[in-house]
């Protein structure tokens, strides 16, 4: 394994074995990770990179396309028939940029998005003042429901009604129930607006039909090709017909120069793996085991936002418990359990602190680990946070983490292969 790198610079090949061995050796539970197969890494690691293709298949602007046309015109293809839409752009670099082509597409600076707040689970490129979307355009934000915590629709169309924005986002990062895209879609054509569903988290639940698939629904979908989707990192937009000359525009020229065909070609093989019966199962898994989890960290006391999860997270509330998302995520990173802090539903903490941590289950259930697996690491978390100041409780709770990993190797990888255990 890396043989070049080790030869002409070892300085790059010793932190990626080291990464190796840092995902092998710990439990991953951050909600929008995963692990994509040897296949979809072959691909991304392919003579792909060395080729420039600006354009789209059949019409490009350098010579030499023959082959990357056939690759990324079966990437398109893939992604209509995976989510049944009528037209795919798979060049997007990140979900971001997707999503920043849609707003280039449609919309014109100034202009009014009503998207989901982003401290209730919606995204940075939804319109937050940090990003582009809230510089660019004028953002109006719907949230949950602070009872129970679910999008409260009727709020939203209210909203959009009071706005007419011209373009309405429904899609989350931290929202662990399933989404009901007929109001958005509702009242989008009451007032005249579009709408975009960015379904990045679940997209791989969507594709293997356990969570509704918003495309006939929406104008435009975006996603992460990486998250539950399992793919190569990038982005893709998908859209009606009628639009795609401009969403293809919007991405090249408008906001991205030459594509990069390596990841495209990694995009369609993650796509073809997510038709297969084996996807299904295993989405049908990561979903178990995320109710697994959150049951089980119930029973210990943790209170779960929104009562649990139809998806593949879920957030703890970790006031009862007198802790932040922030010592949580350091207490538990510590022991090699690696979660993410994140704001909750009217969350008094900021968000460098928050009030919650956000777990998911994608990448520990591609590991192989079922819901009795999860129970196992339900314990070791309340350990691990009922324990924080007790070394002793951190050494053993480190020991189990390393005992799990040991027997979930990644990619087959076996320890101590190369690099020293410490
Ligand atoms: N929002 C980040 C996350 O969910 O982790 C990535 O888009």
């Amino acid at each position: 394994m890396l043989d070049f790198l080790k030869q002409n610079d070892p300085e790059i090949a010793e932190q990626i074995m080291r990464e190796l061995a840092r995902q092998n050796e710990k439990i991953e539970l951050i909600a929008s990770e995963n692990l994509v197969s040897p296949t979809v890494m072959e691909a991304q690691g392919s003579v792909l990179t060395n080729k420039y293709a600006e354009g789209y298949p059949g019409n490009r602007y350098h010579a030499g396309c023959e082959h990357v046309d056939v690759i990324e015109s079966i990437a398109i293809e893939r992604a209509r028939q995976l989510f049944g839409a009528q037209h795919a752009n798979v060049q997007p670099h990140s979900g971001v940029n997707a999503n920043l082509a849609v707003y280039v597409a449609m919309l014109k600076p100034g202009d009014t998005i009503l998207g989901m707040q982003l401290d209730m689970g919606g995204h940075l490129s939804h319109g937050s003042k940090a990003n582009i979307s809230g510089k660019f355009y004028s953002c109006h934000f719907y949230g949950v429901d602070r009872e129970s915590e679910l999008i409260d629709y009727g709020a939203m169309q209210q909203l959009a009604r009071d706005y007419k924005p011209r373009m309405i986002v429904a899609g989350a990062s931290s929202y662990s129930r399933v989404i009901d895209y007929a109001p958005f879609r509702e009242v989008a054509d009451e007032i005249g607006a579009l709408f975009l569903v960015d379904m990045a988290h679940i997209s791989g639940i969507v594709a293997a039909g356990q969570h509704p698939n918003p495309v006939p629904y929406a104008d435009f979908v975006t996603t992460t090709t990486t998250k539950t989707i399992r793919g190569a990192r990038g982005g893709l937009i998908l859209c009606r017909q009628e639009y795609g000359r401009k969403i293809d525009k919007a991405i090249f020229p408008g906001i991205q120069g030459g594509p990069q065909l390596q990841t495209i070609a990694g995009k369609a093989v993650c796509f073809r793996e997510a038709m297969s019966g084996d996807f299904k199962s295993y989405i049908g898994r990561v979903l178990k085991n995320a109710r697994a989890m959150a049951a089980a960290l119930e029973q210990r006391g943790y209170r779960i936002v929104a009562g649990g999860t139809d998806t593949h997270l879920f957030l703890v509330d970790l006031r009862s418990r007198g802790l932040t998302g922030a010592s949580a995520e350091e207490a538990l990173d510590a022991v090699g359990i690696t979660v993410n802090k994140n704001m909750i539903p009217f969350d008094p903490e900021k968000p460098q602190t928050t009030s919650g941590i956000r777990i998911g289950t994608s990448a520990m259930t591609t590991r192989g680990l079922d819901e009795a697996g999860m129970l196992q690491i339900a314990e070791l978390i309340d350990k691990t946070l009922s324990g924080i100041g007790n070394p002793a409780v951190q050494t053993e709770v480190r020991r189990q983490v390393r005992e799990i990993c040991r027997e979930y190797p990644i990619y087959g990888y076996t320890f101590k292969q190369e690099v020293a255990d410490e």
